[in-house]
């Protein structure tokens, strides 16, 4: 399809093809959006490279969100290259695996004000950022997951930072209302990926979902990126601050 035709972004957190980013960026190219993809550091460029070049040879950039001038260069990079985005995408997050598992009581500060500064504040600092680049208005999404609304085992202090990220929607929804950027988030359904990997006892997690879920299946990163297509087109030009489920139904139930 042509959704996307004449659009351009950026997608932020590709690690490697079974990344949720890389699903929506395939999509949009697909529907004909130019896509930068941006990566965290050296390692990840190797493997984010040859993705990149899938997707059309489009430019490719490193931004570190821990790092307030590498965030700086990649938006920089981006104005001499485009002058102007339509869309972005924030689907980043870390914490320490070790604290992924066993109790919430137990979280460090040093891990909480890291896991909460790259999973939530990133968000915020990388639209400081893009708001002078979105002129014409523009679409921004991120992924959170259920665990922000209810207690999911192991999630821990991941689930305090995507409830963080959810608010921050709805308080960057407002402020970039006005110079009609919208910000939404999706929530997708548990997927096996990297940053899942981190997760004690994802594989019954995953199976948990797959079970009980109203479609009965695992959500992929194909459903992710077609979902996202919705919210970063102008078909949902009147939905901003929302969280939507793609998730097969599971928060229906669960
Ligand atoms: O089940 C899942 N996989 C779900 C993931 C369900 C619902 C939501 N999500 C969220 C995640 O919390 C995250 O926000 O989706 C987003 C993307 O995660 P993913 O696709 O599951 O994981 P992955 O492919 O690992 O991509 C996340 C990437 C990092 O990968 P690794 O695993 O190497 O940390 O986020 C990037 C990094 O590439 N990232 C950073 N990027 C820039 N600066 C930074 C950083 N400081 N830290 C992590």
């Amino acid at each position: 399809t042509g959704l996307m035709n004449g659009k351009r972004g950026v997608v932020m957190g590709v690690a490697n093809n079974r990344s949720i980013a890389w699903g929506i960026a395939k999509a949009c190219a697909d529907a004909g959006a130019e896509v930068a993809l941006t990566y965290q550091n050296d390692a990840v460029k190797k493997r984010v490279e040859p993705l990149a070049a899938e997707l059309g040879g489009i430019a490719a950039g490193q931004c570190d969100v821990n790092d307030p001038a590498s965030i700086d260069q990649a938006f920089e990079n981006l104005r001499e290259e485009w002058g102007s985005i339509d869309f972005l995408v924030h689907a980043i997050a870390f914490s320490d695996r070790d604290e992924l598992t066993g109790r919430y009581i137990d979280t460090s500060r040093d891990n909480f004000q890291r896991t909460m500064d790259i999973s939530v504040y990133s968000l915020t600092s990388v639209m400081q950022r893009a708001e002078s680049l979105m002129n014409d208005g523009g679409s921004v999404l991120t992924l959170t997951y259920y665990g922000a609304e209810k207690v999911m085992p192991h999630y821990n202090v991941m689930g305090v930072a995507k409830a963080a990220l959810e608010a921050s929607v709805r308080y960057l929804a407002v402020d970039l209302g006005v110079k009609k950027i919208r910000v939404n988030a999706l929530s997708a359904g548990p997927i096996r990926t990297l940053a899942a990997s981190a997760i004690g006892d994802f594989r019954y997690i995953l199976k948990w979902n797959e079970y009980n879920a109203p479609l009965k299946k695992a959500t992929t990163i194909e459903e992710v990126g077609d979902s996202a297509l919705y919210l970063l087109s102008d078909l949902s030009r009147g939905v901003t601050g929302e969280v939507h489920h793609v998730d097969a139904g599971y928060h229906t139930v669960g």
